[in-house]
């Protein structure tokens, strides 16, 4: 079994579009439950002043940073942009957490306990478990049928694929040639997921419960389904390709097609 360093130095990652009644729930949520994290908010200048909460926040504890953002360009550039501000401010680990409440903090202990023999960790909805709070039909339906077209297409042994309450360990984030990652939307859990499993990396879901937000306007749109839909598409045409050309090579065939 792979020997993993100890997690001395995590950091939470919160996205933020528009935001500013749940940041300081959340900031305050994410300290009780684990103190020892320090909490990194990537803002994408939110029009509703989210920006100068999060510096509120910052200035009166010193375990809050913030990165301030030019604009909204998508969870996944935000995201990128905070990798790469921890791996080069040393921290050991990284975690992936909503603002508006989805992923409960109190539950951040036992995605961490299982990161200690893991290189990527998936707080899950859909393991045995896992559970959904107050979320409407559509919403289920959406995610249920996402996790099965990506399944089916990538042939992940992932039940929740979309999920983006997560650790990465520094390592895990250095294997997953992050520099080439295009997703911009939610789809960019996805395509970490696909990135980590092709690398050999440990993959582990964790039964979460996630509780729809009660407060602010969801970011999910038209737009972010059809990039999935696309990226995804044409990441399982590659895979499956790529399945195909081994599978021919495997038997001596390739090379005389
Ligand atoms: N920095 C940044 N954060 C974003 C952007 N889009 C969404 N977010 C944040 O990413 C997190 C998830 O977005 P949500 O709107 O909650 O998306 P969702 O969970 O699919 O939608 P709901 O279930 O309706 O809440 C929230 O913390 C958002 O503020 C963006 O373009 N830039
Ligand atoms: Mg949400």
């Amino acid at each position: 079994m792979t020997q993993y360093p100890s997690l001395d130095r995590v950091v939470v990652l919160i996205p933020t579009y528009n935001e500013r009644d749940n940041l300081p729930r959340i900031v305050e949520r994410v300290r009780g439950a684990v103190p020892q994290v320090d909490i990194c908010v990537l803002d994408d200048n939110s029009p509703d002043g989210t920006g100068d909460v999060a510096d509120e926040l910052a200035a009166a504890d010193g375990q809050v940073h913030v990165i301030h953002r030019t604009g909204k360009e998508g969870l996944g550039a935000a995201y990128l942009h905070g990798f790469r501000w921890a791996l080069e401010q040393g921290y050991d680990a990284v975690v992936e957490m909503d603002a508006d409440g989805s992923h409960r903090p109190e539950d951040l202990h036992k995605l961490l306990d299982a990161a200690q023999d893991a290189d990527v960790v998936i707080g899950s909805r859909w393991v045995p478990g896992g559970e959904i709070v107050n979320w409407p039909t559509h919403r289920k339906v959406l995610s249920v049928g996402g996790n099965l077209y990506t399944k089916l297409l990538l042939g992940m042994d992932v039940s929740d694929a979309t999920a983006g309450y997560r650790v990465y360990r520094a390592d895990a984030l250095r294997a997953l040639d992050l520099g080439s990652v295009e997703s911009a939307g939610y789809c960019f859990q996805v395509d970490l997921t696909r990135r980590a499993v092709h690398a050999g990396l440990t993959v582990v879901e964790v039964p979460i419960t996630f509780v729809e937000r009660e407060v602010g306007d969801s970011k999910m749109d038209g737009g972010i389904v059809r990039e999935s839909l696309q990226r995804i598409t044409v990441w399982g045409v590659e895979h499956r390709a790529e399945q195909l050309r081994e599978r021919l090579g495997g038997r001596g065939r390739w090379h005389r097609l």
